[in-house]
């Protein structure tokens, strides 16, 4: 049985939508981030980070979004999250799953915790450098998509597209929503139409950029 540490909308949010394409049976603890749970002594042995997703597979805790849905897709080969081993498809599985985490995971970060660059705020040239880095990875993906999509490995549906999708959740406020994207809209309608998108919405309890 997994259990998986998270606080809903966040970086937990592919490993859950993995669980659930999945199937398997899980435990779920939510953090509560307004009570800095991510930071007690005890969550801290588990991911000394102090960041959600944390996952515990067979007693053992391990953190990182992209590699928890990696470790997940090669445990449960019959879910069809990856493309089998030393399958062209499976090398492009590896390019955008470290594509998506390295180009877009820590800018985001970047964009929504300033604090880690040391202000309460980014002035305004660091934001634009943010944003422009976050557009600039979502103008890439959009000419992927229009010439080889409908998924990101093309006809296959894959982990990579759910990492893609809890990114594209994140851009719904930003200055330049994925939804501005020709393809990247009808891919997020595409996936936002998947049973385990509507499962999540419940658990979870969210609502906005539900469809
Ligand atoms: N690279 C990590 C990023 C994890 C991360 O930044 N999680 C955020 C939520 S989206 C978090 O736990 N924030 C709480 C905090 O930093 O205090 C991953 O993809 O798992």
């Amino acid at each position: 049985m997994y259990t998986l540490y998270y606080a809903p909308g966040s970086a937990s949010m592919a490993v859950h939508l993995a669980l659930l394409e999945i199937g398997v049976p899980f435990r779920l603890v939510k953090l509560d981030f307004e009570n800095d749970e991510q930071h007690d002594a005890q969550y801290l042995k588990l991911n000394p980070r102090g960041q959600v997703p944390t996952l515990i597979v067979d007693g053992k805790p391990y953190f990182e979004s992209a590699a928890l849905l990696m470790l997940l897709a090669e445990r449960h080969p019959q879910a069809g999250l990856a493309p089998p081993p030393g399958s062209s498809s499976r090398a492009g599985w590896y390019q955008w799953i470290v594509f998506f985490s390295s180009a877009l995971g820590p800018v985001y970060r970047q964009w929504f915790y300033p604090a880690d660059l040391g202000s309460p705020e980014h002035p305004p040239f660091v934001r634009d450098a943010l944003r422009g880095k976050i557009e600039g990875a979502w103008s890439l993906v959009d000419a992927h998509l229009t010439t080889g999509g409908p998924y990101m490995l093309g006809a296959e549906f894959s982990a990579v597209d759910l990492l893609a999708l809890m990114y594209m959740r994140w851009s719904r406020n930003m200055p330049k929503p994925v939804t501005a994207w020709p393809a990247l809209r009808q891919y997020a309608d595409r996936l936002r139409a998947r049973p385990s998108w509507a499962r999540l919405y419940e658990i979870e309890e969210l609502t906005e950029w539900r469809a």
